[in-house]
């Protein structure tokens, strides 16, 4: 059975779709049926208003009231409806009841965010990205409310306001929009070194994903699971993805915020319409309470991760997105999550960051949502029932029964009763707690600099590459000297080179003290790069195949039919819309012309024979190879294409030779040869190693 959602039954009858059929009538929100819908009532022809006309007041006022306040952080964003399996059941670990039967389905509803633009910004900037899933399970809502990045900028939520008033834009212009680049970001960053291992994952490409399909998801705090005989393990929650983990090239990036802002929300809404649903496999890490102090870091600070390669991710269970939302508004707006919502078997722990959230989440849907009932919002509500004795408060949905709101009553029968912790009662872990009450940060807390030079030299050769062109790119922007040479030497803690390299960028020389020195040396977590992972499949990507009059269908259709065999989707692209005849005399459809749909829209080209004058005399055409080319995507081409690429300065791979993603039919190859590279490149999903891409003019 596929779960329904907890809302359903909450859709406006009057949204049938055959309800022009039934006769459905325009009417007030009280019922009344409206006769004029056009104008409002007049005194006369050609007078004033009058204030009587109920229709048009009550059209406007609601008008009026359509929005409420965005997200103060996390403002950006979209999500979908789901389902949660897990693959066998985990009660030695948990007695969580959505943890136990591989046979249920929980219904969940998961929303992708950025963190520092408004609602409206651009998708592809580089930022965090909010990875918040709302389980409704049997046992009561469950909320992982986590981000695409395994840790944090702060150690304790009172830091957060600060954070966040240095990230957005400036308070006097209100500028820019969406960007950590400018001032007030790197003034703070530069004083807080517990923010330095964030900020080099916020420099890498992990901050700008190619698709919220192709990104990692982290719980970020310690949590903990609980078994039914109360034994408390601390865990990590991961979100793997199947397809794997995949960037964009910052000059995509930032082209695409101009030609799609709502490229990432396109992306997960056509996925999901298409029936490829994005899928993520949920990852924990779990160490026992006994062995949490030999890790070599503090679990409760969450600037740290476990890396892999020390404790090994264990993959539970499926997470598969279905079904868009019907009324981005009633959900994903109004969707409210909240660390604090808990099912038994699952628990806090002491994180300060975590603690202080559990008071945030609830606290800002007061004023985003308007009052304590949000509950009561159909996404936001659970699909179990439950009975308290909270009552009234604006508005209020639900019709409480009986003259009974209080505890202990035998009015009712003592309804609603408590539930011991045998019974399923939630109950917290025991944790043993004998302190004086200090503000204080704890001396655990107190390294800053290892876990980021660990995530350094855990990266590629290219990946470092992208995170000195980061680092290079936001400080460059930066006005004031004094931050850019400050953020400098907090560098030169992580590495050497790293600081160097930043500093040859602006101008500046590096050469403070090197990085202290750790006891034993440390080795890379493969896992910390993104190189490599997902399951070497091409299902989904976009390419692009570039026609015009004279094409060769036969190529087109041979490379087509084997790229749709494999999962992806390619779309005809031409210098205008209509029809072209091809070489056989067939007439093509084209999908989008060059302008709508640019490179940067699509994980690869392909340039059939045939048409080749007429692309080489378009610039367009030029320019949207020379662009895939910069951005590292498998091109290919057969017939005289070859030479097209030749002729822009487009190096092909060797017949067989090593790989650079350009696949060009060699003498005597195959239709089938050609195709099968160009699958095996674009599942390789970008080159990035092309080192003439700085020369390329696009
Ligand atoms: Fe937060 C939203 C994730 C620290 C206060 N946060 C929000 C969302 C995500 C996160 C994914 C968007 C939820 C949605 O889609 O509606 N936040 C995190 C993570 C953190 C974190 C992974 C650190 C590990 N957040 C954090 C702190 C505080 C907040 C320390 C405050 C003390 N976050 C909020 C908030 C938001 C929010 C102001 C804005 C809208 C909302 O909650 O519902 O309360």
């Amino acid at each position: 059975m596929t779960p329904s959602s907890p809302h359903d039954n909450a859709k406006l009858q009057d949204l049938a779709p055959d309800r022009k059929a039934q006769g459905e009538a325009l009417s007030t929100n009280q019922g009344a049926r409206i006769a004029d819908n056009q104008n409002s009532l007049r005194a006369g022809t050609r007078g004033p208003t009058l204030l009587e006309d109920f229709v048009l007041r009550e059209k406007i006022t609601h008008f009026d009231h359509e929005r409420i306040p965005e997200r103060v952080v996390h403002a950006r964003g979209e999500a979908a409806h789901g389902v949660f399996q897990v693959y066998e059941s985990l009660a030695d670990l948990t007695c969580a009841g959505f943890l136990q039967d591989p046979a249920k389905q929980t219904p969940v509803f998961v929303r992708f965010s950025t963190v520092a633009g408004s609602r409206g910004s651009a998708d592809t900037v580089r930022d965090v990205r909010g990875f918040a899933v709302k389980f409704y399970t049997d046992e009561g809502v469950f909320d992982l409310v986590g981000n695409n990045i395994p840790v944090f900028f702060i150690q304790d939520a009172i830091k957060f306001p600060d954070l966040v008033h240095a990230l957005k834009p400036e308070p006097d212009s209100e500028m820019p929009q969406a960007a950590s680049a400018h001032d007030t970001f790197w003034d703070f960053i530069s004083l807080m070194p517990e923010s330095t291992h964030m900020i080099l994952w916020l420099m890498s490409d992990r901050a700008i994903p190619r698709s919220h399909r192709m990104m990692e998801g982290f719980g970020v705090h310690t949590f903990r699971l609980v078994n039914a005989s109360g034994h408390a393990r601390f865990v990590k929650f991961h979100w793997k993805p199947v397809l794997g983990i995949h960037a964009l090239a910052w000059d995509e990036a930032q082209k695409l915020a101009g030609h799609d802002a709502d490229f990432h929300r396109r992306d997960l809404w056509e996925a999901i319409q298409a029936g490829d649903y994005p899928e993520w496999e949920l990852g924990l890490q779990i160490v026992e309470e006994a062995d949490a102090d030999r890790l070599g870091f503090d679990l409760l600070d969450a600037t740290k991760l476990i890396p892999e390669n020390l404790v090994p991710v264990r993959r539970v269970g499926r997470l598969t997105l279905n079904r868009n939302p019907d009324n981005f508004f009633a959900e994903t707006e109004q969707v409210a999550f909240h660390p604090g919502n808990l099912v038994p078997g699952i628990d806090f722990t002491a994180d300060p960051l975590l603690q202080g959230r559990l008071f945030s989440y609830l606290d800002t849907q007061l004023l985003r949502l308007g009052g304590p009932n949000f509950h009561e919002i159909p996404i936001n509500r659970g699909i179990c029932p439950f009975h308290n004795n909270q009552r009234d408060g604006f508005k209020r949905h639900a019709i409480a029964t009986g003259r009974v709101a209080y505890e202990p009553n035998s009015l009712a029968d003592g309804a609603p009763h408590e539930v011991a912790p045998e019974a399923g009662g939630f109950h917290s872990v025991p944790e043993p707690l004998n302190s004086p009450k200090l503000r204080i940060r704890s001396a655990s807390f107190g390294e800053h600099f290892e876990q980021a030079r660990l995530f350094w030299i855990s990266q590629s050769g290219i990946e470092q590459d992208h995170i000195v062109e980061a680092f290079t790119f936001e400080l460059g922007k930066v006005t004031v000297p004094a931050v850019r040479e400050r953020m400098v030497k907090v560098l030169e803690t992580v590495d050497a080179a790293l600081a160097q390299r930043v500093a040859e960028g602006l101008g500046l020389v590096a050469g403070g003290k090197p990085p202290a020195q750790t006891a034993t040396p440390l080795q890379p977590s493969p896992e910390l790069s993104m190189i490599g992972s997902g399951d070497g499949s091409i299902r989904t990507r976009k390419v692009a195949i570039l026609v015009a009059d004279g094409v060769d269908d036969a190529a087109l259709d041979a490379v087509r039919r084997a790229l749709e065999t494999g999962g992806a989707h390619a779309l005809l692209i031409a210098a205008r819309l209509g029809t072209f005849t091809a070489a056989s005399g067939a007439t093509l459809q084209v999908d989008h012309t060059f302008a709508t749909m640019p490179s940067v829209a699509f994980d690869a080209v392909f340039v059939p024979g045939g048409a080749v004058e007429t692309l080489s005399n378009s610039g367009e055409a030029v320019y949207y190879l020379l662009e895939a080319y910069k951005h590292g995507k498998a091109i290919a081409a057969t017939g005289e294409a070859v030479d097209l690429f030749d002729e822009i300065g487009i190096l092909p791979d060797d017949c067989g030779g090593s790989l650079n993603g350009v696949v060009c039919q060699c003498d005597g190859a195959t239709l089938e040869t050609v195709a099968e590279r160009f699958i095996a490149a674009i599942a390789r999903h970008r080159f990035w190693q092309r080192g003439d891409k700085h020369l390329i003019p696009a």
